[in-house]
């Protein structure tokens, strides 16, 4: 009698155990190997079991509501083409399978890829790399000989480190070739160098119009780290918030490149560097050795020991060109606005600027920016900024793409023609977006945050992209979230709700 009972029991536990685990996988499509062909929603969620390579010559189209699911520390190669092209309103999703260690993989490796590669309202998240150098090296998306674009696109918790400080890029790394990142959110990354972005080598990348923020790296560049060799471009970007823990320093942007390989361009303009800090050195930015372009940047409330707006190394070989710049509200012990360094052998050559407690040059001037808000950083009539910078090689639109503007009724002090630029990212307009506490609907392009979510969080209150209150999601859609109902303008997110 016992034994029938127990061999009843026994099956009955079977039965449940077998049903639990057809629950835990509902159609999931296993994947490892070369990949190619096209994966769509209908076959999703795609399980990674294995090293998983679009080969050359191949393709591979993933497209719009498809989650790619790692079970292991494996690579995504790409040595062929990969269109992983999600919506506005259905994104694709490359992630853990499980929020456990051992389903953190190793990244989007685009190597020697084909031409056309591109990741579009992509979320890549929970990379971990800690290997040996080079294999360290790229968080979300590594880029070695390759020219993808990532747009719209949200890069985040990955982690590229190991104890000689070899890693770099969060969101992504890129070596040779000239990748194109634009309208991303690149957030919460942990890595050496360059928290959310980083250059080496013949890298002419373009990154344009992304969030960075909430970077942390370990060594130098907690939001960017241009290094040695690339050149460049980094435009219109807000980048705030990031650390840089030890190493050279550099909280918002490093640029370094090597005296003895003779100067390299990198471009910096249109940027917002804002409450980005280094333990030691430039909290704003830090530039080593490095011949770049850093032109109409705001530079405010940055921290560091040494240069909490810029830090700069060079012994007077190959000078950074500051020009139309704001560098104001930034602390350090030692030159809370530029810092040179090597006893003042370092130089630096900044024009038509304002920076704080004075900067010998022509057009600079020492006169608080008179900011619209503490966000967006647009200039308020009536600040000394507005008309009194320079059009000489300066970008002809700000931040936001709107054209330079005359203000009537300010005085032209700049150095250039009509129609006379402002100094810093933004420029001052009669009839253009909203200005101070509404910026939600007016740069939506600027917040790209794409998330999977079926309920708000404690404490979040939601808007349409109109700016109207809503109090939930009621399908897709593009809203906007704020997470401290007092200061609604602070902590902005777009967020595209999926399914
Ligand atoms: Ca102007
Ligand atoms: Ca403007």
């Amino acid at each position: 009698m016992m034994d029938a009972m127990s061999a009843a029991m026994r099956a009955f536990f079977f039965v449940l155990l077998v049903a639990g685990s057809a629950l835990a996988m509902p159609d999931t499509t296993q994947v490892s190997g070369n990949v190619s062909g096209v994966w769509g929603d209908s076959l999703s969620p795609y399980a990674v079991v294995g090293e998983a390579t679009v080969p050359a010559g191949e393709t591979l189209i993933i497209e719009p509501g498809v989650e790619v699911r790692f079970r292991g520390p494996y690579h995504f190669t790409v040595n062929g083409v990969l269109k992983a092209l999600g919506t506005e309103s259905d994104s694709i999703i490359f992630t853990r399978d499980s929020a456990i260690e051992g389903h953190k993989w190793k990244g989007i490796r685009f190597d020697s890829a084909a031409a056309g590669c591109s990741l579009v309202f992509c979320r890549v998240e929970y990379v971990k790399n800690d290997g040996a150098y080079p294999e360290v090296r790229g968080g979300a998306v590594y880029c070695h000989y390759s020219s993808p674009v990532v747009s719209h696109c949200a890069l985040c918790h990955n982690y590229s480190h190991n104890a000689n400080a070899n890693g770099g890029g969060g969101g992504l790394f890129a070596e040779y070739g000239s990748p194109v990142v634009e309208y991303c959110h690149i957030f919460d990354n942990y890595v050496d160098s360059g928290g959310g972005l980083c250059t080496l080598e013949e890298c002419s990348a373009v990154f344009r119009n992304n969030v960075i923020e909430d970077n942390t790296a370990t060594y130098s560049g907690g939001g960017m780290y241009l290094g040695v060799r690339s050149g460049p471009t980094a435009t219109g970007n807000i980048i705030r918030r990031n650390h840089c823990t030890g190493g050279w320093g550099g909280g918002g942007i490093t640029l370094w490149n090597w005296y003895a390989i003779g100067p390299v361009s990198k471009t910096v303009t249109n940027n917002l560097l804002y409450a980005n800090s280094a333990s030691d050195a430039g909290g704003g930015i830090y530039t080593r050795y490095d011949l770049s372009f850093i032109y109409n940047n705001t530079i405010v409330e940055n921290t560091a020991s040494r240069g909490g707006g810029i830090y700069v190394l060079n012994e007077g070989q190959y000078l950074p060109d500051v020009r139309n710049t704001i560098v104001y509200g930034n602390t350090a012990s030692s030159g809370p606005s530029v810092y040179l360094d090597n006893g003042n052998s370092s130089q630096i050559d900044v024009t038509w600027s304002d920076v704080e407690g004075g900067w010998t040059g022509t057009g600079n001037f020492d006169s608080i920016p008179n900011f619209a808000d503490t966000v967006w950083f647009r200039l308020g009539p009536p600040s000394r900024c507005i008309d009194a910078g320079t059009s000489d090689n300066t970008p002809s639109q700000d931040f936001e793409g709107q054209d330079r503007f005359d203000l009537p009724g300010v005085p032209n002090r700049g150095g250039g023609q009509y129609p006379y630029y402002d100094v810093g990212w933004d420029e001052k307009t009669e009839t253009g977006v909203v200005e101070g506490p509404e910026p939600r609907a007016s740069s939506p392009r600027l917040h790209a945050t794409i998330v999977r979510a079926t309920a708000l969080p404690h404490g979040v209150v939601l808007y349409d992209a109109t700016g109207k209150r809503v109090r939930g999601a009621s399908g897709p859609g593009v809203y906007f979230l704020t997470e401290n109902s007092e200061r609604p303008t602070v902590h902005v997110r777009r967020l595209t709700f999926v399914k």
